[in-house]
């Protein structure tokens, strides 16, 4: 059996195997509300037999979306909504995980596919955005946000709470708290957005504050027996990489102490200066580190999506889990056709009789 394929148990949660996949905004809400799209994509790509399905980034605050076709979780009836899709991912096997998250200064901003930059301020669909201090991320991102207050800082970690009960509440198993990728969480633990200089920002200590603070309040309302994960940037590619992971180490150690039960290891994208080596599955050797020096299972993503990739990748024992993005928008049942790539006994176990019946046999 392909290690790929052996089954992943976290606290009381068992995945039929080590495919996952991540979250991936698909900007189609209205006011933060899901509809028939990730309906149709989120129980589309448990039908393909991933292991672990997470939603998008979804917003704890109208003002946390990245733009305005971000999905939301800020009221009863924005969480409500999500049922259909918990439904839709269990009925086909997989675990239904989502991914909380506030965007900080990268906030308010238009979808990707029209022009994946700052929505202009005399428009009426922008909006203040927010962060540690008041510095733009730059290049097509140059809103300046407003430095965060101690009132304000309090009121994003009780969003983040509130997020997280509606979220067991509607049915979801498995909660990621999104500290990675520039918004505001990670752009705390960032010098390059971080120039505070209370208890919020300098230190190490002081930059770790705002992300340990959310953590521990949230492992506080989110069951002991169900994962509670964290996506953060252990690495920004910013010519002080040595640096920056050692703190991240640290990090992560002082997370798993605070209840965080699985690390996505991905990138800071704090600064548009990055120089980023991409390549295939170019994270791997980065996420074991964090594995081995802070002794917390890992998952990553980016260039992950060759079925021989992400087997070797669990092999090697870099991931305990593979999360593969694009290639489950190019096809949903990626994991079926990995399963056939590596030559499963039987890979119709992960398809459903009505296809797998029919695909078989003739
Ligand atoms: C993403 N990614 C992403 N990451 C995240 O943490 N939360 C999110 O909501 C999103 N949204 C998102 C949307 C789209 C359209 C893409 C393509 C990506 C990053 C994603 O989870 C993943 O890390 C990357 O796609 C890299 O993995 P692959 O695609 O190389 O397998
Ligand atoms: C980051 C990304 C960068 C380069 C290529 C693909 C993806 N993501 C981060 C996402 C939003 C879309 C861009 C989130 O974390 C929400």
């Amino acid at each position: 059996m392909a290690a790929l394929f052996q089954p992943f148990t976290l606290k009381d949660v068992t995945l039929r195997n080590r495919i996952a996949v991540p979250p991936m905004c698909q900007y189609s809400a209205t006011d933060g509300l899901v509809n028939e799209w990730h309906v149709a994509n989120y129980t589309g790509m448990a039908r393909g037999g991933a292991g672990l399905v997470i939603v998008e980034a979804t917003a704890v605050s109208p003002e946390g979306r990245i733009t305005p076709g971000c999905t939301g979780i800020w009221n009863d009836q924005l969480a409500d909504a999500f049922a259909p899709i918990v439904r839709g991912i269990k009925a086909n096997g997989a675990v239904p995980g989502i991914q909380i998250a506030h965007a900080g200064r990268k906030a308010s901003a238009n979808r990707p596919w029209e022009g994946d930059d700052h929505i202009a301020s005399d428009d009426p669909r922008s909006w203040q955005t927010i962060a540690p201090s008041a510095l733009p991320f730059g290049a097509n991102l140059p809103k300046v946000p407003e430095a965060m207050t101690l009132d304000d800082i309090a009121r994003v970690k009780s969003d983040f709470v509130a997020a997280a009960k509606r979220a067991l509440a509607v049915g979801f198993e498995w909660l990621e708290l999104h500290f990675a990728h520039g918004y505001l969480a990670q752009s705390f633990f960032s010098e390059h957005a971080n120039q505070r200089t209370d208890a919020y920002g300098g230190s190490f200590e002081n930059r770790c504050r705002f992300l340990l603070e959310t953590l521990a309040a949230v492992r506080e309302v989110w069951p002991e027996n169900l994962p509670l994960t964290i996506r953060f940037g252990v690495i920004e590619f910013d010519g002080r990489d040595e640096q920056t992971l050692n703190e991240s180490i640290e990090l992560t150690r002082q997370f798993k102490a605070a209840g965080m039960d699985m690390m996505s290891v991905s990138m800071g994208f704090d600064t548009p200066k990055a120089n980023i080596p991409w390549a295939p599955a170019f994270m791997g050797p980065i996420a074991k580190r964090v594995r081995d020096e802070a002794g917390v299972p890992v998952s990553s993503a980016w260039g992950f999506g060759e079925p021989h990739i992400a087997e070797k990748a669990v092999q090697d024992g870099q991931l305990d889990l593979v999360m593969v993005g694009k290639a489950h928008l190019a096809n949903p049942h990626w994991t079926y056709q990995a399963a056939r790539e590596l030559k499963i006994d039987k890979p119709s176990w992960t398809l459903p009789a009505p296809y797998a019946h029919w695909l078989e046999r003739y």
